[in-house]
C-alpha cells in the first residue's frame, strides 16, 4: 500500500487554512435538539459533548493557534516533517533504520503493565520532549499544536477521528522513540478504574505514575510541567499541567459495556460520529473526567494522560478491527456519511501529508505496533501482572490498586490496596506501622524543634500565620499526621503537622505556619506546601479579596512589609495572639466571625469551592460565655495623678468592683483599662454600670466621652450599658478570657497593615 504524498502543505499555511471555510458544513450545532434517549449517556453528559462539540468548531473557526504563534518556523515545520517521514519509515533515529527485523514492532502496554526500565524510558522520553526547545517553542508542544482545530480541521466529529488520532500518536511514539529507543506509547485502560469505589483514588494518579490528580500536577515524572498555553475555562490564570479527576459527580470513566459495544459493531458506519454518537462520545467522558486541560479537546494533548487515553481508543477500534472486519474491510470500508468533506475518504488528513484512507492501512498494526492486552485473573491464576494491579476475585477481573487513604469500601479482604490494607472501607498502613509514625514525628519534628532546626533561616524572627486543611467531605482535617511544609527558598524547610487541640477561634483542620520577618525593603517568597494524613497532596487555594473568593493558587506566598507587595495574609509575630488571626474582635461576642485563611489547602480528590471554604469558617460559633463577669475596655488620660484607682458599679446596686489603675492597665496599651462589670449574657434585662476614678478613696472629676458605634464621639457620664443582643448593647466589645483582651477591638483579618480598631466606648480625661 502506498501512501499518498500531499506535498507541500503544512501546518497553518494559509493554503491550509483557506480550505476551512468551504468545507464546514457541519457547524451549525444545536445542543438544545439532541437525541433525548441514549443508551450510555445521561442528558448532561449528550449536553456536555454537544457544548465541546461546539466550542471546537468554533475555535476552528477562529483559528485560535494564533496564541501560539501565528505560523510554525522553518524549524519547527522541519521538526515535524521529519517526525513524518520517520513514521513512515519506523525509524528510530532520523535516517536510521530499526536493526532487527523482530525489533521493529512496537509493543504498547498499559501504563501499569510497563517494568521499571520501560517507565524510565518513557516518562525520561516524555521530559525530553517537553524540555527540547525548537525555536521558543518545546517539541512537545508542537505536537500539542498540530492537534489544533485550524490544524487538524477534519480531527474531529467525523469518521475521520479515528484514522487520524491513530497517525497523530505514531508520530508522537516515533518522537518517544527517537529519544529512548525503548519507549513507546502505553495505554490507559481507564475500565480498570471504573469499577473502583472512587476511581481518582487510583494508584495511577500518584507519584509513581501519573502523579495527583487535583490540581496542580506536583508530584510524578510530569510534576510543574509548564504549559505555553493557558488553560480555558479557568477563573485563573494556570500555566501549568493541572486535572481535576473525578472532579464532578456526575463524570464517569470507560466500562466493559461500553467496550462491548465498541467491539460489537456491524461496520465502521455504526462506529462512528455521523451514524452513533457514541464512539467518539464516549472517548469523551474520560477527558473529561481527567479535567483541566484534558477537559478542552485543543489542549488536551498538554496533558500526558491524553496519549495514553487516546492509545486505549486506538487500542479499541483495533479491537473492532481485528473482530468485525476482514483485512480488506480494514482498509476500504468507512462511514457511508461523512459529515463533512475533511472527513471524506480521500481527504488530505490535515496537517499530514496523507489522506483519511491511508489511515486504514493494516501497516500501522502489522509492522510498526501492536496492542499487548492485558490478562485478567481467574480461578485458575488469581492474579495479575503487575503491582498496580490486583485480582477482583468476585468477578475475575484485575482492577486497578488504591492508594494509600483511598477508598477501598466492598474490597475488604482483597489486595486493593497499593502497600497498604483494606481496613474499614479505607486504604491504611496496620496499625501499629500507624501509630510507629505518629510516634516517630514526635518529637523532633513538633513545632517548635522544627522551628529550631531552621533558626538560621528564621533568625531575624518569626512571624506565624494560619493555614487550614480540608478533607474529602469538605471539613478540616484533624488527623495529627497531616502536615504543612515551608520551603524558604534557601534550601531550609520547616515542616509542622497538624495539632487536633483547638481553642476558638481555631478552626478545625487549621495549622500555624511560622514564616520569616521581613524589615524594610525586604521581599521574600516562601513556597507552601501541604499533605494529608496518608502523605498526598493538597491542592493549595489563595483569597482573592478583589472577588472575596479562594481561588486554586500554587502556594507561594510572597511577604514584604508593605501591602503593596505583600501577598493579603495575616501573621503576627506574637504566639499568644495568633490564635485571633483572621477574626474580628471588634464585635459584640456574639457577631465575633472568623475567615478563613489567606492560604488553604483541599486534600480532597474532590473539587472544594470558595464556598465550601467559607461554610467551614461560618460553621464556627463563638462559645457562650457563662462567666459571672466580663472586662471592657475604658481609655484614659490622666495629668499624673498617682495611686488612681478605678472602680466600676453597677446602677442596680448589686455589683461593685476597684481596682488600682495600674493593676487594671493593657500590658500591651497603657492608655487601656480593662474593668469588670457583670456579664449581660447572665443577665437578660441588661447590665448597666458608671465607671469612676477615685484619688485616696476620694472620687475625681474627669472629663467622659462616649464614642457611639459610627465613630461619633460626645461627652457623657460615664455610664455604660451591655447587653447580649448587639443592637442594645452601647458598648460591644467585652469578654472574660485574658489572652483576648489585649486584641479586644482588633478586626485582625488580611494583612496587618490594613488591620483596624474600634474605640471603647468610654475615654475619660482625669
Ligand atoms: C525566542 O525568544 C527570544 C526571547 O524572547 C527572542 O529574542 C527570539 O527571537 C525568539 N526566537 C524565535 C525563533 O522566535
Ligand atoms: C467510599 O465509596 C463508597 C461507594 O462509592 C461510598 O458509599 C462511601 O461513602 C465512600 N467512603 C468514603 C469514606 O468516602
Ligand atoms: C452497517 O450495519 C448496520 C447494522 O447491521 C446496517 O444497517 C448498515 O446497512 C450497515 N452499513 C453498511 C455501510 O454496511
Ligand atoms: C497543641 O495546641 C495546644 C493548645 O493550643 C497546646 O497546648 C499544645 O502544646 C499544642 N501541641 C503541640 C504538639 O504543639
Ligand atoms: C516572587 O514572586 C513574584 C510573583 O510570582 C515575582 O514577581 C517576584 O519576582 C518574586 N520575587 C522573588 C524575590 O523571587
Ligand atoms: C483577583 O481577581 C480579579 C478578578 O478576577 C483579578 O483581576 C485579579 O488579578 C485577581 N488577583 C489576584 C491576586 O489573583
Ligand atoms: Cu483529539
Amino acid at each position: 500500500m502506498i501512501f499518498q504524498r500531499v506535498l507541500s502543505i503544512y501546518l497553518f499555511l494559509p493554503s491550509a487554512l483557506s480550505s476551512i471555510h468551504s468545507t464546514h458544513d457541519d457547524t451549525s450545532i444545536d445542543c438544545d435538539s439532541l437525541p433525548s434517549q441514549s443508551d450510555f449517556f445521561s442528558s448532561q453528559q449528550l449536553d456536555m459533548v454537544c457544548h465541546h462539540r461546539k466550542m471546537w468548531m468554533e475555535e476552528r473557526e477562529a483559528r485560535v493557534s494564533i496564541e501560539m504563534g501565528e505560523k510554525p518556523t522553518r524549524k519547527q515545520a522541519a521538526y515535524l516533517k521529519a517526525i513524518e517521514k520517520c513514521t513512515r519509515e519506523n525509524c528510530v533515529r532520523d535516517g536510521v533504520r530499526r536493526p532487527k527485523r523482530a525489533a521493529r514492532k512496537t509493543i504498547r502496554r498499559e501504563v501499569r503493565m510497563m517494568n521499571k526500565e520501560e517507565r524510565r524510558a518513557v516518562f525520561e522520553a516524555m521530559n525530553v520532549l517537553k524540555d527540547t526547545e525548537v525555536d521558543n517553542i518545546t517539541a512537545w508542544d508542537l505536537h500539542t499544536l498540530v492537534h489544533y482545530p485550524d490544524s487538524a480541521p477534519g480531527a474531529h466529529w467525523g469518521p475521520a477521528f479515528l484514522p487520524w488520532h491513530r497517525e497523530f500518536l505514531r508520530q508522537f511514539e516515533i518522537a518517544l522513540q527517537k529519544e529512548r529507543p525503548m519507549a513507546f506509547l502505553p495505554y490507559w485502560d481507564s475500565t480498570l478504574d471504573q469499577g473502583l469505589p472512587r476511581p481518582a483514588d487510583s494508584v495511577l494518579w500518584s507519584d509513581e505514575l501519573l502523579g495527583n490528580g487535583n490540581g496542580y500536577v506536583k508530584t510524578g515524572p510530569f510534576k510543574d510541567w509548564e504549559t505555553n498555553v493557558l488553560m480555558p475555562l479557568s477563573e485563573v490564570p494556570v500555566k501549568r499541567l493541572y486535572r481535576s479527576t473525578g472532579g464532578r459527580p456526575n463524570d464517569r470513566l470507560l466500562s466493559p459495556r461500553d467496550i462491548q459495544w465498541v467491539e460489537s459493531r456491524a461496520n465502521y458506519s455504526d462506529l462512528t460520529f455521523c451514524h452513533d454518537k457514541t464512539f467518539e462520545s464516549m472517548h469523551g467522558l474520560s477527558h473529561v473526567w481527567v479535567g483541566g486541560f484534558m477537559f478542552v479537546i485543543r489542549v488536551s494533548p498538554n496533558d500526558p494522560s491524553f496519549y495514553m487515553h487516546h492509545a486505549f481508543v486506538d487500542y479499541l477500534w483495533e479491537r473492532f478491527r481485528q473482530k468485525q472486519q476482514s483485512r480488506d474491510q480494514r482498509e476500504n470500508e468507512y462511514a457511508k456519511k461523512t459529515c463533512s468533506k475533511l472527513q471524506e475518504l480521500d481527504a488530505q488528513m490535515k496537517p499530514f501529508g496523507i489522506t483519511n484512507r491511508d489511515g486504514l492501512s493494516n501497516r500501522y498494526t502489522d509492522e510498526w505496533y501492536e496492542y499487548e492486552p492485558i490478562r485478567h485473573c481467574s480461578s485458575d491464576r488469581p492474579t495479575c501482572d503487575s503491582t498496580y494491579l490486583f485480582c477482583d476475585e468476585k468477578e475475575w477481573v484485575c482492577r486497578s490498586k488504591v492508594v494509600l487513604g483511598g477508598n477501598c469500601t466492598g474490597f475488604e479482604g482483597s489486595a486493593i490496596c497499593y502497600k497498604s490494607t483494606c481496613i474499614k472501607g479505607s486504604c491504611r498502613l496496620p496499625p501499629r506501622v500507624e501509630l510507629a509514625k505518629r510516634l516517630q514525628k514526635n518529637p523532633s519534628t513538633s513545632e517548635e524543634e522544627s522551628t529550631r532546626q531552621s533558626a538560621s533561616r528564621l533568625a531575624r524572627g518569626v512571624v506565624w500565620t494560619k493555614t487550614l486543611l480540608i478533607d474529602e467531605d469538605g471539613m478540616g482535617i484533624r488527623d495529627s499526621l497531616a502536615s504543612v511544609t515551608v520551603d524558604y527558598g534557601d534550601g531550609s524547610k520547616t515542616t509542622v503537622y497538624m495539632n487536633h487541640t483547638l481553642e476558638y477561634p481555631e478552626l478545625p483542620g487549621m495549622v500555624y505556619v511560622p514564616l520569616p520577618k521581613v524589615h524594610g525593603d525586604d521581599r521574600l517568597n516562601i513556597s507552601v506546601t501541604a499533605r494529608d494524613a496518608y502523605g498526598r497532596y493538597c491542592q493549595p487555594q489563595c483569597y482573592n479579596s478583589t472577588v472575596e473568593r479562594h481561588h486554586v493558587c500554587e502556594g507561594i506566598l510572597t511577604l514584604s512589609p508593605s501591602l503593596a507587595h505583600s501577598s493579603p495574609l495575616s501573621f503576627t509575630h506574637d504566639p499568644s495572639s495568633r490564635r485571633f488571626l483572621d477574626a474580628d474582635l471588634s464585635v459584640h461576642p456574639r457577631l465575633i466571625s472568623v475567615t478563613p485563611p489567606y492560604l488553604v489547602f483541599a486534600c480532597s480528590r474532590k473539587m472544594i469551592t470558595s464556598g465550601m471554604i467559607w461554610s467551614i469558617a461560618n460553621s464556627e460559633k463563638p462559645p457562650r460565655n457563662s462567666e459571672e463577669e466580663v472586662f471592657i475596655r475604658v481609655a484614659l488620660s490622666r495629668n499624673d495623678m498617682d495611686d488612681l484607682e478605678v472602680e466600676s458599679s453597677s446602677l442596680s446596686g448589686l455589683h461593685s468592683w476597684r481596682s488600682p489603675v495600674a493593676a487594671a492597665t493593657s500590658p500591651v496599651d497603657p492608655s487601656i483599662l480593662f474593668v469588670r462589670v457583670p456579664n449581660p449574657e447572665l443577665h437578660p434585662e441588661g447590665v448597666s454600670a458608671r465607671v469612676s476614678f477615685l484619688h485616696h478613696g476620694s472620687r475625681v472629676g474627669c472629663i467622659v466621652k462616649c464614642t457611639n458605634e459610627d465613630g461619633w464621639s460626645e461627652e457623657c457620664d460615664g455610664i455604660v450599658s451591655l447587653h447580649q443582643d448587639p443592637i442594645r448593647s452601647a458598648e460591644s466589645t467585652f469578654s472574660s478570657d485574658f489572652s483576648v483582651l489585649p486584641l479586644l477591638g482588633w478586626k485582625m483579618q488580611f494583612h496587618p497593615s490594613t488591620w483596624t480598631h474600634r474605640v471603647p466606648y468610654l475615654s475619660f480625661t482625669c
